[in-house]
């Protein structure tokens, strides 16, 4: 499992893809490989990342590596009915093509055992609510990258309050404009300002959803 991590820090793709197949034929479950092996490794990614130990190219390269092992781990475990710790819907807003932070983001969340519904870019209300509807997530993952585009989630986060959804959901929103304040100012319930804190967040908000929902 540590060469697994190992491979994956270095961001050898290749290597976590004959690894993986390797500790599943050796008879590791989908679940240990997945835990010990593929998300210790970018865990430690998302440290290094947080602190500037490394930066967006290496996150990429290691993503990368990561999909490389979660082809083999995810039909495994879909066909278990394995439940992911969440489900998270992840979209720029509308009028805002920038993606690169989303998808770091979308990839490290999958790294920390999240389904992603990935909406792409240039998300209207309409796109955001409908995948809600069909998704039923437990998060919504907003990013903008333009000082134009950031009020847009307002727009949405008001719809939802409107068609008396807003509490249904956990709202997270992140890009390089935004901050905690306007976070705040917008209704969201919070701000994550990098992938590692988004996945930090997502996992304490979906704890004390699941935890308020067994009281
Ligand atoms: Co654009 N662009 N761009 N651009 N671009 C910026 C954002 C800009 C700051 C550059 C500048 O002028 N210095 C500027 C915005 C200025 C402003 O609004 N005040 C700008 C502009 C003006 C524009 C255009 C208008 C340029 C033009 O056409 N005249 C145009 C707009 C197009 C549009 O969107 N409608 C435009 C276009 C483009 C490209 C297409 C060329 C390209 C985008 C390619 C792509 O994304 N596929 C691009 C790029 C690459 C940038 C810069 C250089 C880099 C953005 C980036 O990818 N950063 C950017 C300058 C900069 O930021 N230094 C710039 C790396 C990425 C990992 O960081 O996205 O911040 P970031 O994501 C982080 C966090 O913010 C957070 O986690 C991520 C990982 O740590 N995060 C979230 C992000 N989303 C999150 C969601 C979450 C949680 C956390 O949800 C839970």
């Amino acid at each position: 499992m540590q060469e697994i991590a190992i491979a994956l820090i270095t961001g050898d793709n290749k290597r976590v893809d004959a690894l993986t197949v390797q500790a599943l034929e050796q008879g590791f479950s989908a679940n240990t490989v997945m835990d010990d092996g593929l998300i210790s490794g970018m865990a430690i990614v998302g440290i290094k990342f947080r602190d500037n130990i490394i930066f967006v190219p290496e996150v990429l390269i290691s993503a990368r590596a990561m999909k490389a092992g979660m082809a083999h781990i995810e039909p495994i475990l879909s066909e278990a009915g394995i439940e992911p710790i969440g489900t998270v819907i992840m979209g720029t807003v509308k009028g805002d093509l920038h993606d690169i932070g989303k998808n770091l983001v979308s990839m490290m969340m999958e790294g920390a055992g999240f389904e992603v519904v990935d909406l792409g870019i240039n998300n209207s209300v309409e796109a955001y609510l409908e995948a809600m509807e069909t998704e039923g997530p437990d998060i919504l993952g907003m990013s903008a990258l333009l000082t134009t585009t950031m009020p847009y989630m307002k727009v949405v986060i008001d719809t939802m309050v409107e068609q008396g959804i807003r509490d249904d959901y956990i709202v997270l929103v992140g890009g390089a404009p935004l901050n905690e304040e306007f976070g705040k100012a917008i209704g969201a319930d919070a701000y994550c300002r990098d992938a590692a804190v988004a996945v930090e967040t997502a996992k304490e908000w979906v704890g004390r959803k699941h935890n308020a929902a067994k009281a």
